[in-house]
C-alpha cells in the first residue's frame, strides 16, 4: 500500500542529534522508498506557542529546511513547506478544537512538562498544540507519522479526534486514522548532562546536546564533558538500564552505527568510558560533520531555501484546500 507520510519539526533553534536519530533519519529512509508520498513540514505555528524572537524564528525556519536537505531529504521527492503558509492548518485546528475534549487535552504530559509549575501563565496555544498537530496530519489523509517517542501521546490524541469527527458527522473514513512510526530502539535521545531529561533545543546548556551544525571541536568537547558514572562500561542490558547516562551514550553509538544495543554492550563491556568516548566521538564526527558542513553551505543560499518553501507550500495548499472545503461542507458552513 502506498504510504502517505506527514511529520513536522519546530523551527525553535538548531536541530540536534535527538531530532536526527528520533525523527529525521527515519524521514530520509521514507523519502528514499519510492512508493511513499512524503510531506515534511516546518511547524512555525507550533513554534510560537512559546515566545520567539521574530528575526530568529525567520532564520530558524530556513535553518530547519537546510537541516532537512543536508540530512538527505530530496525536495524533488518530498513536499517541504512551512505550516503558516497554508491557512487550512489554522482553520482545521479551530474546527477540530470544537471536537476534541478538555479531558483528553488535560492528560497530555508534554503540556505539563513544558508549562511547568506556572500553568496559569502558559499560552492557550501551548495547551491546544496537539489539536493543531492533529489538523496538520489529518488534512493530508496521512497514513503514517514518523515521530520520536515523546510525540506518541499526541498521535493517540490525533487518532481519537479523527474517530470522533467521523462518528459525530457519521462519515466513515473521512479522516484516515494515522499510524505512528516510532523507531523500536533509540526513539528518545537524552541530554548529555542528565540521562533523565530529553535532549532538547530549548535546554539552556549547549553542552547538553550535539547540534547538527556543531564543528568537530565542539563534538569532541561535548562528548569529553558528557556525564558518565565511575564504573566501567556495563556488561548486560539489566545493568545498562540502571545507568541512564551510560545507556544514552551507548544508544547514540548503536543508532549511528546501525547495530543492536546488545551488540554494542558486548563490544564495550568492561572498557573504560574514555576509550568508548573516543570511538563515539569518531562515529559522531563521521556522521554529523558532513551534515554540518552542508547546512552551513545551504544557509548562504537563502533564495534557494525560500524557493523550496514556496514551491512546497503551493503543493501543500493544493491538497489541504480541497480537504478543508470538504470539512466546511460536512460541518454545515
Ligand atoms: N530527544 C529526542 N529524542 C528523539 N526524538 C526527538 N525529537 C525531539 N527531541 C527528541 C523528535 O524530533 C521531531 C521534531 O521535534 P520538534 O522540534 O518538533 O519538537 P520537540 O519534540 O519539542 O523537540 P525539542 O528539541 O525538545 O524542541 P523544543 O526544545 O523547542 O521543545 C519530533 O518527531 C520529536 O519527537
Amino acid at each position: 500500500m502506498k504510504k502517505k507520510i506527514f511529520s513536522g519539526v519546530q523551527p525553535t533553534g538548531n536541530l540536534h542529534l535527538g531530532n536526527y536519530l528520533g525523527a529525521i533519519k527515519n524521514f530520509v529512509e521514507l523519502n528514499n522508498e519510492n512508493e511513499n508520498d512524503c510531506i515534511f513540514c516546518v511547524v512555525d505555528l507550533h513554534a510560537i506557542t512559546v515566545n520567539q524572537d521574530p528575526r530568529e524564528l525567520n532564520n530558524n525556519i530556513r535553518g530547519t529546511v537546510a537541516s532537512f536537505l543536508a540530512s538527505g531529504i530530496d525536495p524533488e521527492k518530498s513536499i517541504i513547506f512551512n505550516q503558516s503558509q497554508v491557512s487550512a492548518h489554522s482553520e482545521a485546528a479551530w474546527i477540530l478544537s470544537c471536537v476534541a475534549r478538555m479531558g483528553w487535552l488535560n492528560r497530555m504530559t508534554q503540556f505539563k512538562e513544558k508549562a511547568g509549575k506556572d500553568k496559569e501563565k502558559a499560552s492557550i496555544g501551548l495547551y491546544s498544540y496537539p489539536v493543531l498537530m492533529a489538523a496538520d496530519i489529518l488534512l493530508y489523509d496521512s497514513t503514517h507519522v514518523p515521530v520520536g517517542d515523546d510525540q506518541k501521546q499526541h498521535l493517540e490524541l490525533c487518532r481519537d479526534i479523527a474517530q470522533k469527527f467521523n462518528n459525530d458527522f457519521k462519515i466513515d473514513n473521512f479522516f484516515k486514522i494515522p499510524e505512528p512510526l516510532i523507531q523500536k530502539e533509540f526513539s528518545r535521545i537524552m541530554s548529555l548532562k542528565d540521562g533523565s531529561k530529553k535532549m532538547s533545543k530549548s535546554e539552556v546548556s549547549d553542552l547538553s546536546r550535539i547540534n547538527l551544525t556543531d564543528t568537530k571541536d565542539q563534538i569532541i568537547n561535548k562528548i569529553k564533558k558528557a556525564k558518565t558514572d565511575p564504573l566501567p562500561m556495563p556488561s548486560t542490558i539489566e545493568e545498562l538500564n540502571k545507568r541512564p547516562e551510560a545507556k544514552n551514550l551507548i544508544c547514540i553509538y548503536s543508532s549511528l552505527a546501525n547495530i543492536k544495543l546488545e551488540e554494542s554492550i558486548k563490544k564495550f563491556s568492561g572498557k573504560n568510558f574514555s576509550e568508548f568516548k573516543e570511538i563515539l566521538t569518531d562515529i559522531l564526527i563521521d556522521k554529523i560533520i558532513p551534515i554540518s558542513v552542508e547546512i552551513r553551505k545551504l544557509l548562504d543560499e537563502k533564495n534557494y531555501l525560500d524557493k523550496i518553501l514556496l514551491e512546497g507550500s503551493r503543493k501543500a495548499e493544493n491538497i489541504a484546500s480541497k480537504k478543508i472545503k470538504k470539512i466546511h461542507e460536512i460541518v454545515g458552513f
